[in-house]
């Protein structure tokens, strides 16, 4: 390392530009060197990076990007503690986007806690997503950023190393960082009267302040899977079969139709959800198509 390099984190990444702030806290625009393209890798917000500042007005390089403890492609993001994905009553919760959300952390082998926000709206959506997930062993928090219910657990789950909120467009990351963080965003309300003018979240940020480390993404209601994952290893990623792995009659089972599958058998006992299980059927039947179409 040079005199004047120096290591800091990405906190946000613009048409090429990357923001990194300093170990002193300040922010330096920076670009990639050409090697990183040549070599397929693009810098994510919260990478690690050793970096060469511009001078005056010029931008600087990075050097070097630090070995990654995890990331996520959507939303694109690296070494995260923890992801917070977000759902509410209103938009419409996409299950199986959570689902798909909740396999690619736990391949990466990040914790992740489900928030149910809009909770004024209807309070009995939680029960119902707890219900799907309490075997799955996912931890759900109910918050209202309207009444600030909940507010404190949340404030709790997300003092502790850099989180990421993710989830569909207009469920209320935003609004959520700015209630527990007293960040000011620019959320949905602003401007809501007008129907063009409502404020959605385009780029990922890392924002920190008084110990919070925490990345608002930019929400998406479409997620494709990953390029290709073998079939008979999805299941490994539904911690709630392991119990019962072993004990079907076929080995290995894709716990599908087959018979005596004590997976298909918990769940018609109701010791698993059957809503989690049908959205597992609905995934397998992607992975396979995605995995026969590979080589195409
Ligand atoms: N009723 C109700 N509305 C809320 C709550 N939290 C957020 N909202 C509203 O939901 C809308 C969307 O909020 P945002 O925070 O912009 O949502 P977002 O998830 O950041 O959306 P993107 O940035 O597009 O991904 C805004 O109009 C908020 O005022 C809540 O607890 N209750
Ligand atoms: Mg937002
Ligand atoms: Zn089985």
């Amino acid at each position: 390392m040079t005199a004047r390099e120096r290591i800091g984190v990405i906190v946000k990444g613009l048409g090429g530009l990357y923001y990194a702030r300093d170990e002193a806290g300040e922010v330096h625009v920076v670009r990639a060197k050409g090697a990183f393209r040549r070599m397929g890798i693009t810098p994510m917000v919260g990478d690690d990076i050793r970096f060469a500042p511009g001078e005056g007005e010029e931008h600087g390089w990075i050097e070097e990007i630090l070995p990654r403890t995890n990331f996520l492609v959507r939303p694109p993001v690296a070494n995260i503690r923890r992801l917070i994905i977000v759902l509410a009553p209103e938009p419409k919760p996409d299950m199986l986007l959570l689902d798909t959300m909740l396999l690619m952390a736990r391949e990466q082998n990040i914790d992740s806690v489900i928030v149910v926000n809009k909770r004024e709206l209807d309070p009995s959506l939680a029960p119902q997503i707890r219900e799907q997930y309490v075997h799955a062993g996912v931890p759900v928090l109910e918050a209202s950023a309207v009444t600030g219910y909940g507010l404190d657990a949340l404030s709790q789950t997300m003092a502790d190393g850099i989180c990421c909120l993710a989830g569909q467009s207009g469920v209320g990351k935003s609004t959520l960082v700015s209630a527990v963080t007293g960040i000011a965003l620019l959320s949905g309300e602003i401007s809501r009267k007008t129907t063009h003018g409502k404020h959605t979240t385009r780029h990922t940020e890392l924002l920190t302040k008084d110990g919070y480390q925490v990345l608002d993404t930019a929400g998406f209601s479409l997620l494709s899977l990953w390029k290709s994952m073998e079939p008979m290893h999805l299941k490994d990623y539904y911690p709630e079969f392991a119990p019962y792995e072993g004990q079907c009659r076929f080995q290995p089972c894709y716990h599908f139709s087959e018979p005596d599958c004590a997976v298909l058998a918990a769940a018609a006992r109701g010791e698993l959800s059957a809503q989690r299980l049908e959205r597992y059927h609905q995934l397998l039947e992607q992975v396979k198509q995605t995995w026969r179409d590979r080589y195409e």
